[in-house]
């Protein structure tokens, strides 16, 4: 296929629920989506840098400048040659920008699909037509606030529980939490908020029989959680530390974690997060698939990739509901715990125009004919 044009659009959609991590509120999500013109047809897709640098040294106006200085050219000089699986290559020489990477490929990924009339789940591998989803809880202002959170989300049915720690809002919340929802499944988030030091400190959270502590320490200190795994029984799971199936080797290996949280924007895209999923597979190394509160777009994506056969816990694959009055796409409704998968060409789902144009903050179009 040939690249014509991109299309970049900031588009804003209000929480229903402010989110709270370690690193900072949300109470608006400013995503960029991007729109692929070929020669085959149009492919979406979704960039899921936040707007500061907190969860990770990317950001939306960073990822925006990348894309239309760096990456976009890359694709336009590709010519005909240009395939989804192309993508990765033709970028490489661009260190770092795993997000914005993603984000063009998983529109070329989309507008090839499309043309093919394939779904996103069966090019990446998909086993299921549904997958059980979780729900990632912010912090609150107190604890009883999170467990009238958590008790909603219960009754709504998700399928599991994942809470979001920090130093000084870890044991109580969790006992508390733990005892509302008796033995359904409960798993922590800490976003890099603590050192090695806390190492004892975590180890508490064992008496609260979670499925894992997700990334206790900062991204590249993958000794400190082969620390902390041998002092904590509680599985370690990574999430920011995992930038490439490379690094998923080297964390599983060196024992700094026994499961893996996937998002495909942190390692580059959807085929990388394929390959993530498959060393960890090889390697007996559950995965999840995380999420970024994305939009229609990154949601249906990520159900694709959650329905591969070793994703063997329950996802941040939360209903449209969770996040938004309206999303930019059909809702993704929750039904018994799970969602579907999308089977239709590419996405399988598309921005309903007026919600687009309702959401949009601003476009603006590259074409391969304005070159110099
Ligand atoms: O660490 O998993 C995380 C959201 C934004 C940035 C980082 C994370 C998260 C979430 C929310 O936990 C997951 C979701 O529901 O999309
Ligand atoms: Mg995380």
């Amino acid at each position: 296929m040939r690249l014509d044009a991109m299309e970049l659009r900031r588009v804003e959609l209000p929480l229903v629920t402010p989110f709270r991590t370690s690193f900072g509120t949300q109470t608006v999500r400013t995503a960029l989506i991007v729109r692929a013109i070929t020669d085959v047809g149009d492919g979406w897709g979704e960039c899921v840098a936040e707007v500061e640098p907190l969860y990770s040294s990317e950001f939306l106006d960073a990822a925006e400048l990348v894309i239309c200085d760096h990456l976009v050219p890359r694709l336009f000089n590709a010519g005909d040659a240009l395939t989804a699986a192309t993508v990765a290559g033709l970028l490489a020489a661009v260190k770092g920008h795993p997000m914005a990477k993603a984000a063009l490929e998983m529109a070329a990924l989309d507008a090839e699909l499309r043309a093919e009339g394939v779904s996103f789940a069966t090019r990446l591998g998909a086993v299921r037509s549904e997958v059980d989803c979780g729900v990632s809880v912010g912090i609150t202002s107190t604890i009883s606030a999170l467990v009238d959170l958590v008790g909603r989300y219960i009754d709504e049915g998700y399928r599991r529980i994942k809470l979001k720690i920090e130093p000084g809002w870890d044991i109580e919340p969790v006992a508390a939490v733990r005892a509302r929802i008796g033995s359904l499944p409960l798993q922590v988030d800490a976003n890099t908020a603590y050192t090695v030091a806390d190492a004892d400190h975590l180890a508490r959270l064992d008496d609260f029989d979670l499925l894992l502590i997700e990334q206790p320490l900062p991204e590249d200190d993958l000794r400190g959680h082969a620390e902390v795994a041998k002092r904590v029984r509680t599985p370690i799971c990574l999430d920011e530390s995992i930038i490439s199936a490379r690094s998923a080797i080297e964390a599983i290996e060196l024992g700094a974690c026994s499961i893996v949280n996937i998002k495909a924007g942190r390692v580059g895209g959807y085929l990388e997060a394929v390959r993530v999923h498959d060393v960890c597979a090889a390697r007996g190394v559950r995965v999840w698939c995380g999420g970024m509160l994305e939009t229609g777009l990154g949601r249906a994506a990520n159900l694709a990739l959650a329905a591969l056969p070793n994703f063997a816990l329950p996802g941040d694959t939360s209903a449209s509901a969770r996040y938004w009055v309206h999303d930019l796409t059909d809702d993704f409704v929750l039904i018994d715990g799970r969602l579907r998968v999308p089977d239709g060409p590419g996405l399988g789902v598309a921005p309903l125009p007026d919600r687009l144009s309702e959401m949009t903050t601003n476009v603006s179009t590259l074409r391969r004919d304005a070159r110099e």
